[in-house]
Order: C-alpha cells, then sequence, then structure tokens
C-alpha cells in the first residue's frame, strides 16, 4: 500500500483532491489540522490517505511525487522548487496540448469548450503553485504573526525599510490581505498600486483654504527648538502675500522672546518682505499684538524654541492661547522633523498635544530616507497634515500636503522635485 498526504482548506477538499489524483479508492487514514482558520488566513488540512499500488490510476503511477502531495510547512526549500517545477512542466504539458489541439477558427463551440477545459485545468495549477509558494515564503519570510504571500513581499520590505510601525504594518497588511480583490493578486506591481491606494486613504491631510472675506487665519506653529518653524513662517509668509492666486496681508507675531538672536531672524524676514510684525513676553500681550495686526488676512505666530521635555514654555504658550480674548480662533501647526524615528516623534506630539494640536507640519523631508515614521505618526493620531518642509531654501522649499506626495516618498523615496 502507498501512503500519500493531501492537504486543502477543508477535509472535504483535501479528500476530492486525493479522489482525482488516486481514484475512489483512496483509504482515509488520518485528518489533521494543519493552519487553524483565523483573520487573513484560510485553514489548511492535511489527510494521510493509503491506496493500493494497482488500484492507483495510470496517470497518477506514472507520476514519482504527485503534484497534489503537499507537505507539512517545514520542508526544505529545494523540494518546493522542485514542485514549482513540476507545476511549470505540467502547465507546458497543458500548453503543448493547446498546440496541437487547437481547433479550427470554424468551429468556435469546441474551441470555446476546450478552451474552458484548458483554462479550469491551468487555474487549478495555479493554485496549487500559489499554495507552494506560500509554504516557501512562510518559511523565509521575516518574523512576523502574519503569513505574507510573495506577490506582498516587496511591498512588505518597502514599508519595513520605511520606519512604519510594525504594528501598523501588520494591521495594514491583515486589511490588504482580507480585502484585496484576487484579481488584484496577480502580480506584486498590482499589490503595490493597490496598496499605494490603500495607504493614501489612510492619511488625513487639511487642504489649503483662504480666509474668507472678512475674516482672518491665525496660525500659529509650535514644536522642539531647530525643527524649522521660524523658517517655515518665512515661507508661510512668502506664499500668502506673493504667491498665491490673490496677494494677502500678512502680519508677524513673536511669542516668548527670551533669545534675542531668534527674534532678529524673523524681524529680517519681515524686513524684506515688508510684513508688520509684533511681539509678545508676557501672555497678556497676546491678544493686544493679534488686535494691533487686525489689518492682516493672515496673522502668523512664531514660537521660541520650547525643547519638548521644556514643560515650562509649553505652559507659556498654553497661557496665551487662553488668555487670547479676541474673536480668532488660533490654528495650532505643531511642527516635527521627518528624520525622528517614529517613537521620538510620538513623544513629541504626546507633549505637545496639551495646547490642541490642529495640523502637523513636516520638516526636512530632504534629511530623510524613510517616510513610515510621518505615516505612522498621522495613523496614530489622526490629525492631519498641512505643510511640508523639503529644504532649507525660503520661500521656495515648501509643500501644500497630499496624501499622494507622502504615499509616494514613503515607497519610491524622496527625489526634489520630481515626486507626485
Ligand atoms: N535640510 C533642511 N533644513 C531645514 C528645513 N527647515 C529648516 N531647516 C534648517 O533648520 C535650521 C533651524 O531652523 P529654524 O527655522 O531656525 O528652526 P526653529 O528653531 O524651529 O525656528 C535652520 O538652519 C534651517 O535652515 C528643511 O526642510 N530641510
Ligand atoms: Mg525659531
Amino acid at each position: 500500500m502507498k501512503i500519500l498526504t493531501f492537504s486543502g482548506s477543508t477535509p472535504a477538499e483535501a479528500l476530492k483532491k486525493a479522489q482525482l489524483e488516486v481514484g475512489e479508492d483512496a483509504m482515509l487514514i488520518e485528518t489533521r489540522e494543519i493552519q487553524k482558520k483565523s483573520l487573513g488566513k484560510t485553514a489548511l488540512y492535511e489527510i494521510v490517505v493509503g491506496v493500493e499500488e494497482n488500484a492507483m490510476p495510470r496517470s497518477s503511477q506514472r507520476q514519482q511525487e504527485p503534484l497534489t502531495k503537499q507537505r507539512p510547512l517545514a520542508q526544505k526549500s529545494n523540494d518546493v522548487l522542485y514542485n514549482i517545477s513540476e507545476a511549470a512542466k505540467q502547465i507546458s504539458k497543458i500548453a503543448e496540448v493547446t498546440e496541437e489541439d487547437r481547433p479550427s477558427k470554424h468551429t468556435p463551440v469546441a474551441q470555446s469548450e476546450d478552451l474552458k477545459k484548458i483554462k479550469d485545468e491551468i487555474e487549478k495549477l495555479g493554485d496549487k503553485v500559489k499554495l507552494i509558494q506560500n509554504m516557501f515564503w512562510n518559511e523565509k519570510s521575516p518574523k512576523t504573526s502574519l503569513p505574507i504571500p510573495p506577490e506582498f513581499a516587496e511591498i512588505y520590505r518597502l514599508a519595513q525599510q520605511s520606519g512604519m510601525n510594525q504594528e501598523h504594518l501588520d494591521e495594514i497588511m491583515q486589511l490588504t490581505l482580507e480585502h484585496m480583490p484576487s484579481k488584484m493578486r496577480e502580480n506584486s506591481e498590482t499589490v503595490k498600486r493597490y496598496f499605494q491606494t490603500l495607504l493614501r486613504k489612510m492619511i488625513p491631510v487639511r487642504l489649503e483654504s483662504a480666509p474668507k472675506m472678512g475674516t482672518k487665519k491665525v496660525v500659529m506653529l509650535v514644536g522642539p527648538t531647530g525643527v524649522g518653524k521660524t523658517t517655515s513662517i518665512a515661507k508661510l509668509a512668502a506664499r500668502y502675500s506673493y504667491f498665491l492666486e490673490k496677494k494677502y496681508k500678512v502680519g508677524l507675531v513673536v511669542l516668548d522672546t527670551y533669545r534675542i538672536g531668534a527674534v532678529e531672524q524673523l524681524m529680517q524676514y519681515a524686513r524684506m518682505m515688508k510684513l508688520g510684525i509684533e511681539t509678545v513676553v508676557d501672555p497678556p500681550e497676546f491678544s493686544t499684538a493679534l488686535n494691533s495686526l487686525q489689518y492682516s488676512d493672515y496673522i502668523l505666530i512664531d514660537t521660541m524654541g520650547s525643547s519638548p521635555y521644556d514643560k515650562g514654555k509649553i505652559e507659556k504658550i498654553y497661557e496665551c492661547l487662553r488668555s487670547n480674548t479676541t474673536d480668532y480662533s488660533v490654528d495650532v501647526i505643531l511642527v516635527l522633523p521627518s528624520s525622528i524615528k517614529y517613537e521620538d516623534l510620538k513623544s513629541t506630539y504626546e507633549n505637545f498635544a496639551p495646547l490642541g494640536i490642529d495640523t502637523m507640519m513636516f520638516t526636512k523631508l530632504d534629511e530623510t530616507r524613510g517616510f513610515g515614521n510621518i505615516f505612522s505618526l498621522v495613523y496614530e493620531t489622526k490629525v492631519p497634515i498641512s505643510y511640508f518642509s523639503i529644504g532649507q531654501e525660503v520661500p521656495e522649499d515648501l509643500v501644500v500636503s497630499s496624501s499622494d506626495f507622502l504615499i509616494d516618498c514613503l515607497l519610491n523615496g524622496f527625489r526634489k522635485g520630481e515626486n507626485l
């Protein structure tokens, strides 16, 4: 008696395969559950059947190793490759049949029936190859709770290298595996496109909108020292006052003016662009400063560097916001450098969160290679992105937020002037 194993997503499916391969006389010896059904995974059962040598159909006897003989996941990769090449051989055999038996153009009915049979056969073989590929990938893939099919390998590697948080990546992969139409799974290119679309949809962005007639926009930039707040204020001031369809009046406010040099930096930009500028040392002066710039369409507020751990300075900004007696609501933008890892971005965000962050701006995109950290912070906090800063040049190195831009950077890298 010959002992053979077959697998399927249900014991019945495995048995059906066995019967197709070795005939109705197969005797079921054992059924095993190899892999439990869970989110993103189908169940895998293995059955062991016994069959008398002479009871086997001739086609199976000829074959040294039936293709459908599925082995446990721990098998050697050489064997897997052997099976894949066996499958390829079978596919080419069918292709030969197609050539020889191709009916003439005058028999469309026969042609369509034959073609259908061949198509069915190829589909079945394709499934078998996929299963073998999955087994192969499972063995080689990085330690993760998810089984990643081979056509997802490239995208998984890219996302992992981008600095995206591992939990987020696994969660999104699981979603993709569950919802992706099977038609799109055909190759890694379509998988990449699907993944790109999915990621894009997960990034909240705040579209830029101009102040309505008779109203003004008051925007405050907060964040750690040296991230690029003052440079970004200058870029935004130039954008609003010179580069939009309408030329808006812009006024500047500098908050917490302990460092004279830092004030001087913005003063210089104000002189160059001929903008009004007010300084605020103590919270009660905040409303006075806003009121004295009431002729402006935009009021941009720069805050002095507060290190993320300098709670005192964050509290002072908070006091200013609280003491605001004007009718203007202040839009708070948290400025963060894209060059630090996700965990650091997150703890900085948490330090500034009590100020009530409306949007985030990421700077120094030109100094980083991975963008998964930005993705993860936005995915986690759901706070939309408003701008990106992509270099030191004022005013040009500013990009208005777009999810296409960020995901293009994430998957294909940042190339100045070339991203979507
Ligand atoms: N490479 C690069 N440098 C930047 C970017 N934004 C700002 N910087 C530089 O970072 C330094 C600190 O900028 P600054 O605006 O003074 O930071 P602040 O302390 O947050 O106000 C300056 O040398 C800027 O030229 C950027 O997007 N890319
Ligand atoms: Mg500054």
